[in-house]
């Protein structure tokens, strides 16, 4: 497996850079969309989508992911045109009122190049480059990008996932997109890498790709990219729980931030960004004496 040498220490982004050092970055999931799968129809109003990306920033994230497709398993691909009205007039809108960094939840090309027109600095990739021209929108715009290992999509991505290895199969599609992305010209810091969780992965009746990912979590980390973990409220955590719904998988949600900070990532995609916050202040504080140059 190849091994990039320098850990990248900083998330850059056109207009500023992320600092990946002892403080755990947190992601706030901001879902514009009728049916995401613990949220979903919440905050589909243009109005309560912005109040909500607001009042996650007092909480303490620091950056606000845009999305207006659900990738929820089984989900429906809605058209760019649709996804475009949803998400843009939130994006315009924080663009002004927020001081985050916005970042665009997509795997559309045009809706990833409109979000950025209207202020996104981050394209989050479920599919890490699967449209043919994401690579140029984000190397054009020098935009940071999330490349994300799926496996099918998300109509069909549960219904026969197998794996050999899944933690060497996910590295090993990740790395091949790291130098799709290089290839095109996206810079090396511009890029951060997420096993997605839940994303054609076998949860339940005793085989946990989730859990074996996050138990080999260090491997992914080790390819010398930045890692972002979402645990947040997934199936394989309300069934670590004995299936508890949704809406009680807060602590099993904190549980898996945590351990995934602890093996390397740097940062984490919440729905519960205040409680994820004084958690992960607790853990970066303890890690902080683990890592002799954290
Ligand atoms: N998970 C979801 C969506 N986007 N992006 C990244 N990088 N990593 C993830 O784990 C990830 C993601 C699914 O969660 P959510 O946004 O709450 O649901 P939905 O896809 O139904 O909108």
């Amino acid at each position: 497996m190849m091994q990039y040498s320098a850990e990248v220490r900083r998330w850059q982004l056109p207009d500023r850079g992320l600092p990946l050092g002892p403080r755990t970055l947190i992601m706030g999931i901001v879902n514009v969309t009728p049916d995401s799968f613990s949220d979903g129809g919440q905050h589909f109003r243009p109005e309560s989508a912005i109040e909500h990306a607001l009042r996650l920033e007092t909480e303490g994230a620091d950056v606000l992911d845009i999305g207006g497709e659900s990738t929820r398993p089984g989900s429906e691909p809605v058209s760019v045109e649709e996804e475009l009205r949803r998400v843009l007039p939130v994006m315009e809108e924080l663009r002004r009122a927020s001081k985050l960094p916005l970042s665009i939840d997509t795997r559309k090309a045009e809706v990833a190049g409109q979000a950025l027109a209207a202020g996104a600095s981050i394209v989050n990739d479920v599919t890490a480059l699967g449209d043919p021209a994401m690579a140029g929108v984000v190397a054009s715009t020098r935009a940071g990008v999330v490349l994300m290992h799926m496996r099918g999509d998300p109509k069909t991505m549960q219904q026969t996932p197998t794996y050999e290895d899944v933690v060497e199969e996910v590295c090993a599609f990740l790395e091949t997109q790291v130098q799709v992305a290089r290839a095109a010209g996206i810079r090396q810091d511009a890029i951060v890498l997420d096993p997605g969780l839940g994303f054609g992965k076998r949860t339940g009746r005793g085989v946990e790709d989730n859990v074996t990912l996050l138990r080999g979590l260090d491997r992914l980390v080790r390819l010398g990219y930045p890692v972002l973990v979402g645990a947040s409220r997934k199936t394989f955590v309300g069934n670590l729980l004995g299936g508890r719904a949704v809406h009680e998988r807060l602590e099993g949600s904190l549980a898996a931030a945590g351990y995934a900070v602890l093996r390397g990532a740097r940062i984490a995609r919440v729905h519960d960004v205040q409680a994820t916050r004084r958690f992960l202040d607790v853990i970066d504080a303890l890690r902080a004496t683990d890592e002799p140059n954290p």
